[in-house]
């Protein structure tokens, strides 16, 4: 089994993860962990914080000479801001942050405590384990990308022809990750608008995962259900309340013959389909298509024009602290979304092709394809 942990408060020393349970031999190149965790940083409306951290990446255990050793990976990212100790009390709760339920939970009467572990700046430390993850599913086929397909109520016109090469080139180097320039341009104009505001904007963000063989996880047992776990990992990542997998939220309201993709066989190309509504998944189960998923992220609850709170020891009518904070993280959202996709995806994998070392994984995974193939 593949798990990580995480530590590490926002204005800490540092944040570390532990993961534990790939296997050895994997190439890690830390340079390439560099670029996911900097693609992280990046998008407009992120907030000063971003401007001076470069989360470096630093692996203290399990990789050497370049491959996994097979025991647990610990890796660092130093944070530039270590001010926890000279931070002011916090006594007035954002809503819509962990602050006051963090407080009451455990009886903190500064609600920093609480802050410092709550802040997304811990998806950092998941960035690091996902670039590990997708460098070991780059090894068997498997690509993960993502775009922003919403900002705010401005929604980009949907491409077709999605892939993770597209999306690597052309959404990338764009100021929002997003593959329409024309509600691009009208993205941008309303972050610059919330910032006079004070306000801040939500979104959506949709994920790609390319090369995935048919069968991964099952409807064998309830818990086991891939698109199940997927969907807990994407609502795992701050600010996101929705998931959709495919056109799960379409589909809601058209009849089923609108809904289902259709089953072709044909010579050499072997069992296909002719659309993806399903976006990857039929019976808990990866169907070999790519899979599609998107999380939709609530603005962020830290406002420079801050709501009504009460200060929690006078219970006094307030308004709420305003911390440093960004206008926006749909585009960070969906690095970090891609993570954690790769994480569980690369624990599925783990979970039906087995083995201790890479080449056994291959040799597993390529049982099956031709199992499959040949079907
Ligand atoms: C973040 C770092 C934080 C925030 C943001 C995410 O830095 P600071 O609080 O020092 O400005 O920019 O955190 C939140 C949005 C939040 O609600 O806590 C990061 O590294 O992603």
């Amino acid at each position: 089994m593949l798990r990580f942990l995480t530590a590490g408060e926002s204005h800490g020393p540092a944040l570390v993860a532990i993961l534990d349970g790939l296997p050895a031999g994997i190439p890690v190149d830390l340079a390439a962990a560099q670029t996911e965790m900097r693609r992280r940083q990046l998008g407009y409306g992120r907030g000063p914080r971003m401007q001076f951290e470069t989360d470096t990446v630093e692996c203290l255990a399990g990789v050497r000479r370049g491959r996994t050793l097979g025991s647990p990976l610990a890796l660092l990212i130093k944070n530039k801001d270590a001010s926890i100790d000279r931070l002011p009390v916090v006594t007035q709760p954002r809503p819509g942050h962990a602050d006051l339920t963090g407080a009451i939970k455990y009886d903190h009467r500064d609600i920093r405590n609480v802050l410092e572990r709550a802040s997304a700046r811990e998806t950092a430390a998941r960035v690091a384990v996902g670039a590990v993850c997708k460098q070991f599913l780059a090894e068997l086929g498997i690509s993960i990308g993502s775009h922003v397909v919403a900002l705010g109520s401005i929604r980009a016109t949907p491409s077709a022809n999605v892939t993770v090469a597209r999306l690597r080139a052309k959404a990338d180097p764009t100021p929002l990750r997003c593959l329409d320039p024309q509600a691009t341009k009208r993205m941008i104009k309303e972050i610059d608008r919330c910032v006079k505001a004070g306000d801040t904007l939500g979104g959506i963000f949709e994920i790609l995962a390319e090369g995935v063989p048919p069968g991964l996880g099952t409807y064998a047992q309830h818990d086991r259900r891939l698109d199940a776990i997927l969907g807990r990992a994407i609502l795992s990542i701050h600010a996101v309340k929705a998931v959709e997998i495919g056109d799960g939220v379409l589909a809601a309201s058209l009849p089923g013959s609108k809904v289902q993709d259709e089953i072709f066989y044909a010579k050499g190309l072997g069992f296909h389909r002719s659309s993806n509504r399903s976006g990857g998944f039929e019976g808990g189960m990866t169907s070999g298509q790519p899979i599609i998923v998107r999380g939709f992220l609530k603005p962020l609850s830290t406002l420079r024009k801050p709501l009504r709170s009460v200060e929690i020891n006078t219970k006094r009518p307030v308004v709420a602290t305003v911390e440093r904070t960004d206008v926006t993280t749909v585009p960070a959202a969906g690095v970090i979304g891609e993570m954690m996709i790769a994480v569980e995806l690369s624990n599925a994998v783990l979970e039906k092709f087995g083995g201790d070392s890479l080449k056994e994984v291959q040799r597993n995974a390529e049982g099956y394809r031709r199992h499959v193939k040949g079907f």
